[in-house]
């Protein structure tokens, strides 16, 4: 892929929208990439926003404007306008709680299917791989029923522990990734259309 900063101007922000069950961890995933330590958070009402400069991996040098939205679910409602437009979807999952898996994957399958987000790439962090009785990521991918999404949506699974930051540089990376691989494919889809406009005269 050659110098991978290259192809996003470093002055362009990547608008990344991160979504996920309350406590998940979201709120610690955004301080941990903001300051590079834990940072002890409170349940977010309403939502939090950073302008990120990734400093680690493949991504580095690119900003990120991250919107971090609440996932109480009083809140929820919020997700769909803080999801539009969105280059990329980060949706965090708390790796223990088998017993809100079904309830983060209707939420997840909700979100991904608002006409928006429909090819919209999906990073999902399996967090808390630090406990014990976490759960394995290919659980966490069949129990999220990930190859069930709308299969314009490129997706990867990540496991993590936001706590120390284990993960998230390899998450960021494939994120970034899918993210220039979407662009070239819809640069290519207009290209198309146009020269197909042209010849029809
Ligand atoms: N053991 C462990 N705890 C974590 C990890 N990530 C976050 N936590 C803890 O989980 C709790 C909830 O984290 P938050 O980041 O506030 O969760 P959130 O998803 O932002 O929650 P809402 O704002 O309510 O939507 C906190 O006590 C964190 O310290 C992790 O990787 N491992
Ligand atoms: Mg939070």
């Amino acid at each position: 892929m050659g110098n991978i900063s290259s192809n996003i101007s470093a002055f362009q922000s990547l608008h990344i929208v991160m979504l996920g069950l309350d406590s998940a961890g979201k709120t610690t995933v955004l301080y941990r990439l903001k300051f590079n330590e834990f940072v002890n958070t409170v349940p977010t009402i309403g939502f939090n926003t950073e302008k990120i400069r990734l400093s680690n991996g493949a991504a580095k040098g690119i900003s990120c404007h991250f919107w971090d939205v609440g996932g109480q679910e009083k809140l929820r409602p919020l997700w769909k306008s803080y999801s539009r437009c969105t280059d990329g979807i980060i949706y965090v999952v708390d790796s223990v709680d088998a017993e809100r898996l079904e309830e983060a994957r209707t939420e997840l399958h909700k979100v991904t299917k608002f006409a928006e987000n429909q090819g919209t790439p999906l990073l999902v962090i399996a967090n808390k791989q630090d406990l014990p009785r976490s759960l394995p990521v290919a659980e966490i991918e069949r129990q999220l029923a990930l190859p069930e999404l709308c299969p314009a949506t490129a997706y990867h699974i990540q496991p993590a522990c936001a706590i120390i930051g284990e993960g998230l540089t390899e998450g960021m990376d494939k994120l970034y990734e899918m993210i220039l691989k979407r662009r070239k494919s819809l640069k290519q889809k207009k290209k198309r259309t146009g020269q197909l406009r042209t010849a029809h005269g």
